[in-house]
C-alpha cells in the first residue's frame, strides 16, 4: 500500500504535536511504522489520505457503533449547526437526552454531561469523595478511566501500551490516595479494604475491562464488588464509557445484571461527537454543583451540536434494540472463524469477547487479568498487526485494547476478515 502522504503529514505533525498525535495509542509506537492520517470514513469503512480503504474494527475506539457518517446523525447534526454551535446555556435537547438515558439505563436517575470520558470519571471520584467524606479509591490494574491523576496508577490502554503505566507528573500525594488490586481478583480487595478501614471512597471498576483488551468479569466478581460497596459505604463506581450503549441498551450492568451506584459514560453516548456523562441515585447526584457542595462544570458541557448527534445515536439504538442481537450474531460468528484459524495454524493466541468487543491475544494462557495479558507477545502483535494494515483491515495498534465491531459489518465483511486472518497467522506460524 502507498502510505506516502500518511508519511509526510505525519513528519510535519511531529514538528508542532508531541508525538505527531493528540492521544499517545495512536502513534503506532507500539507496532511499528507510522500511522495512517484518515481523510473520510463511511459505513464500515475508513479511508486514509493516500486513498487507500480500511474495514474499520477501531469505530474511533467505540463510538461509531452504526459505522460512519450514519443518515439519522447526519440528519441531526445537519440541522444543529445552523443554528450556531454553541450557547454556554442550557437547551431542550440536554433535558431529552438525559430523561432518554434515564429511560435507557435504570440506575441512573439523574446525570451531569461533561465532554469526555476522563471528565466523567474525574468528576465521579470527586462526586464519590465528597459524598463519603473519604478520600482513597481502589481501582484495577490494567483498567483505564482516563487520564485524570488518580487514574495513572497501573493503568491499561495508552499507558500500558506506552510502557507508562504509572505516568511521571503525578505526585506521590495523589498516587497514595489510589490503592489497586488485580481485575477478578475480590479477595485482594477485601484485603485492601480490611487494610484501609473507612477510607475508600470509591471502587471503580470497568464492568467489562477493554483496556487491557478485552477481558470480562468472572462469575460472580462484579456482585462481589456490589455485595462488598454495600457492606462498607463505599459508593460502586462502573465506568462505562466504553461498555455503555455497547453491550446493550443498558449497557454491562443490564447484561450482567448488577448496579452501580454511579455510572461513567462517553463513545457511543455522543456519536463520535465530544460528550462525556455521569450518573446515578439522585441522593448522591444532587451533591453535584449547584445543588450541592461538589463542584464540576465545563464551558462546552451539553454542547448543542454533540448532543444532538448523541441524541440521534441514542434514539436510533433505542428505536432499533435488535442491534444488539445482530452484533453480537456478527461479533461470535468472526470470533469463531478467528478461533478455527488459530486451531489450523498452531499459532499461540486466544480470544476474548463480550458482545462486539473483542481481543485476539498472542498468549496460549487464559487472558484474565492484567497479568495474564502481558503474557501476550506485542513483537508477534506487531507483525500481525502490519500484516493485516496491508490487508486493508484497520486495527487497534496496541495489543492491550479491545476491538469494536458496527452495525455495518456484514457477513461478507466477516468473511474477509477471516481469510485475512488466516492469511497472517500462517505468515506468523511459518516465522516461528
Ligand atoms: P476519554 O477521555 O478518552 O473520552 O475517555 C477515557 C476513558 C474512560 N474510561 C474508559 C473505560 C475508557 O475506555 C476511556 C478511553 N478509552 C481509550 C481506548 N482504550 C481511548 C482511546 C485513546 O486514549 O486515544
Amino acid at each position: 500500500m502507498n502510505k506516502n502522504k500518511s508519511s509526510q503529514w505525519f513528519q510535519r505533525a511531529c514538528q508542532v504535536i508531541p508525538g505527531g498525535v493528540n492521544s499517545p495509542v495512536r502513534a503506532f509506537k507500539s507496532v511499528g511504522g507510522n500511522p495512517v492520517f484518515i481523510e473520510r470514513a463511511q459505513g464500515a469503512y475508513l479511508f486514509d489520505v493516500d486513498g487507500n480503504r480500511y474495514i474499520d474494527l477501531i469505530n474511533s475506539w467505540g463510538p461509531m457503533i452504526l459505522g460512519h457518517a450514519q443518515q439519522d446523525i447526519l440528519n441531526a447534526v445537519e440541522e444543529a449547526i445552523h443554528k450556531s454551535f454553541s450557547f454556554g446555556a442550557p437547551t431542550e435537547k440536554e433535558v431529552l437526552i438525559a430523561e432518554l438515558i434515564c429511560e435507557m439505563v435504570p440506575s441512573i436517575e439523574k446525570i451531569r454531561f461533561v465532554n469526555s470520558g476522563t471528565e466523567a470519571t474525574m468528576s465521579a471520584i470527586r462526586l464519590a469523595r465528597g459524598y463519603t467524606g473519604k478520600n482513597k479509591i481502589l481501582k484495577f490494574e490494567g483498567c483505564y478511566h482516563g487520564h485524570g491523576d488518580s487514574f495513572l496508577i497501573a493503568a491499561g490502554s495508552g499507558a500500558a501500551t506506552t510502557g507508562v503505566p504509572d505516568s511521571a507528573g503525578v505526585p506521590q500525594s495523589i498516587a497514595n490516595d489510589t490503592l489497586t488490586a488485580p481485575y477478578n481478583d475480590l479477595r485482594a480487595v477485601e484485603n485492601i479494604i480490611d487494610s484501609n478501614p473507612d477510607q475508600i471512597a470509591a471502587i471503580i471498576v470497568e464492568p467489562v475491562a477493554g483496556n487491557m483488551g478485552c477481558v470480562p468479569p468472572e462469575n460472580g466478581f462484579l456482585q462481589g464488588l456490589r455485595n462488598i460497596c454495600d457492606k462498607k459505604n463505599i459508593v460502586l463506581i462502573f465506568d462505562e464509557v466504553m461498555t455503555g450503549f455497547r453491550l446493550a441498551q443498558g449497557g454491562a450492568q443490564q447484561l450482567f445484571n448488577v448496579i452501580p451506584d454511579l455510572t461513567t459514560l462517553g463513545k457511543v453516548i455522543g456519536g463520535g461527537l465530544p460528550v462525556g456523562a455521569y450518573g446515578g441515585k439522585k441522593e448522591i447526584m444532587d451533591y453535584i454543583s449547584p445543588s450541592g457542595p461538589v463542584y464540576q462544570a465545563g464551558t462546552l458541557s451539553g454542547n448543542p451540536i454533540a448532543v444532538s448527534a448523541g441524541l440521534a445515536t441514542l434514539r436510533y439504538l433505542y428505536q432499533h434494540n435488535e442491534i444488539y442481537v445482530q452484533l453480537e450474531q456478527i461479533t461470535q460468528n468472526l470470533c469463531q472463524k478467528i478461533e478455527h484459524n488459530i486451531a489450523k495454524t498452531g499459532v499461540k493466541a486466544t480470544v476474548n469477547r463480550v458482545g462486539s468487543m473483542f481481543t485476539l491475544f498472542f498468549t496460549e494462557q487464559k487472558v484474565t487479568n492484567f497479568s495474564s495479558a502481558k503474557t501476550s507477545d506485542t513483537e508477534t502483535f506487531a507483525k500481525y498487526f502490519n500484516l493485516m494494515l496491508e490487508k486493508g483491515i484497520y486495527l487497534a495498534p496496541s495489543q492491550f485494547e479491545a476491538l469494536f465491531v458496527s452495525a455495518e459489518i456484514n457477513q461478507e465483511i466477516v468473511e474477509y476478515i477471516s481469510q485475512a486472518n488466516l492469511e497472517s497467522l500462517r505468515k506468523i506460524s511459518a516465522m516461528m
